[in-house]
């Protein structure tokens, strides 16, 4: 287990809190992936359920807060987020939920990149912590979660595949 996963990715939780972890391949290199992922004033590049963010303070460092809306349908309009890790050199990038109309409280992911061992890939792995919302399960919480996660790393792979395509094109022509 590479050093980074252990040190990023071991969540102390409490008594009423789950955590859980989604791991995704992507056919691109890490430089591709980290891109996108690094943009904490950009999350709806890839998450799909963010219609708009807002940076409400800060500059991007550790410490920045934004504001992110949810597209219709979702039980929640809103969240308050904030940078809690920048790596550039490790990849790692993690943020804490400090408000919102959602159920998510004390909500924590931490997400890591490592280059794929089978050749020029990239797996991320993302983790997260969150307390168990009043008259709900564990269970239920982490299948809610996982679903938004697991959605969210499948739109960053295709996005980064296909920027890698576009690139590989456009080199060798
Ligand atoms: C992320 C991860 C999550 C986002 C959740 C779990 C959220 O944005 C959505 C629905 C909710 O009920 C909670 O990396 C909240 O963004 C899509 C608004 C926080």
């Amino acid at each position: 287990v590479p050093e980074t996963v252990s040190r990023y990715h071991t969540h102390a939780v409490g008594p009423n809190q789950c955590c859980s972890a989604v791991v995704q391949q992507i056919a691109a290199p890490i430089s591709t992936v980290w891109s996108v992922v690094r943009r904490f004033d950009n999350p709806q590049a890839y998450k799909h359920f963010v219609k708009s963010c807002h940076v409400i303070l800060g500059d991007g460092d550790v410490g920045t807060l934004r504001e992110i809306h949810v597209i219709s349908g979702l039980p929640a309009a809103h969240s308050t987020e904030r940078l809690e890790i920048l790596d550039d050199e490790r990849h790692v990038i993690s943020f804490s939920v400090v408000g919102g109309d959602h159920r998510l409280a004390n909500y924590k992911s931490v997400t890591t990149l490592h280059s794929s061992p089978s050749g020029n890939g990239t797996v991320v792995m993302e983790s997260y912590a969150v307390d168990i919302p009043p008259g709900n399960t564990k269970e239920d919480t982490c299948v809610f979660v996982d679903t938004i996660v697991r959605c969210n790393l499948q739109s960053l792979a295709q996005i980064a595949e296909n920027s890698n395509r576009r690139n590989n094109k456009s080199s060798s022509a």
